[in-house]
């Protein structure tokens, strides 16, 4: 998603809609929302993860840093045959780029209507998929060429996007990832996301890691490691000190959160980003370091 959501969103549409709506629930972070307002990804609350500290939380070790475009609003990222791809979103700045990793120059792009808000792209073939966050039109380029070839259209919002080399994972900012199939973006199955039992909501740009998906949570550091087949969060991996801590700071206060996954499975190399971010991170897929939490630093015998 987008623009960040001012925090009394929230309450001021419980002060005018709450006395009127029966079916309420309790949000992550411990607030009353009707039903309604919290599964609406545009005023949803930002997860409290991780929710229980036997959740394993891994800290990678960063391998290198690369230049990446800051005024790219990052919505997606992907490698496609070698090829690094990121869209962007913002009407009037959304696009879809191919980058040179080593520069962080612009290699190809193509930009859509002013009137549109880019969000994630996924790469099948020769073809790249890209959804916008509220209009329920997707668009599809050749892969190549970045001609526009062919459009789309699904319910409700467009996030995230990634694939497992058939299926496309789509995410809403809910707690719900679509499986879709390619011909005719048709819904198959949908995956509920839950880490303690509890749902992951804020589920933005999506990887396909390794057979687990991977999700960065919106407006958080964390990215949720789902198991596919369940929709349990086998993990997390925590992104908080890539970045210095004013460095995050100034730009979480223009949006600049966390934003951006893409794993090279024929190398092993994985990439991590942000929204207006100055670097790409490459991390080391294979020594992601493992943080004692609380419950395992309890239960570990004396050394
Ligand atoms: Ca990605």
């Amino acid at each position: 998603m987008s623009l960040r959501r001012l925090p009394f969103i929230g309450t001021v549409a419980m002060a005018l809609l709450g006395t009127s709506c029966g079916a309420y629930a309790v949000a992550s972070g411990g607030r009353i929302l009707p039903t309604f307002l919290r599964q609406n990804n545009a005023t949803a609350s930002i997860p409290r993860i991780p929710y229980s500290p036997a959740t394993p939380r891994l800290v990678p070790r960063v391998v290198r840093r690369w230049p990446h475009d800051t005024t790219a609003y990052t919505q997606g990222l992907l490698v496609h045959a070698g090829r690094l791809l990121e869209s962007t979103g913002m009407r009037g700045r959304s696009s879809v780029r191919e980058l040179e990793l080593e520069s962080g120059a612009v290699l190809k792009r193509a930009d859509l209507p002013k009137d549109e808000f880019g969000e994630g792209i996924v790469a099948l073939g020769d073809r790249i998929y890209q959804v916008t966050w509220k209009a329920k039109r997707g668009f599809v380029y050749d892969a190549r060429t970045f001609a526009p070839i062919d459009s789309f259209t699904y319910e409700g919002e467009g996030w995230g996007m990634t694939t497992d080399g058939a299926r496309i994972y789509l995410s809403d900012g809910t707690s719900r990832i679509r499986v879709i199939d390619p011909v005719g973006f048709r819904v198959v199955r949908t995956i509920r996301v839950t880490e303690a039992e509890r749902p992951v909501h804020m589920l933005n740009e999506l990887e396909w890691v390794n057979g687990e998906l991977w999700a960065n949570v919106y407006e958080t550091a964390f990215v949720a490691r789902i198991d596919p087949a369940t929709g349990r969060v086998v993990g997390y991996i925590d992104l908080r000190r890539l970045l210095p801590a004013d460095e995050a700071k100034r730009l979480d206060a223009r949006g600049g959160v966390t934003n951006g996954i893409a794993y090279d499975s024929a190398t092993g190399r994985l990439l991590v980003t942000g929204k207006y971010w100055p670097f790409l991170f490459e991390l080391d897929s294979g020594t992601v370091r493992p943080v004692r939490t609380r419950a395992r630093a309890r239960a570990a015998p004396r050394e």
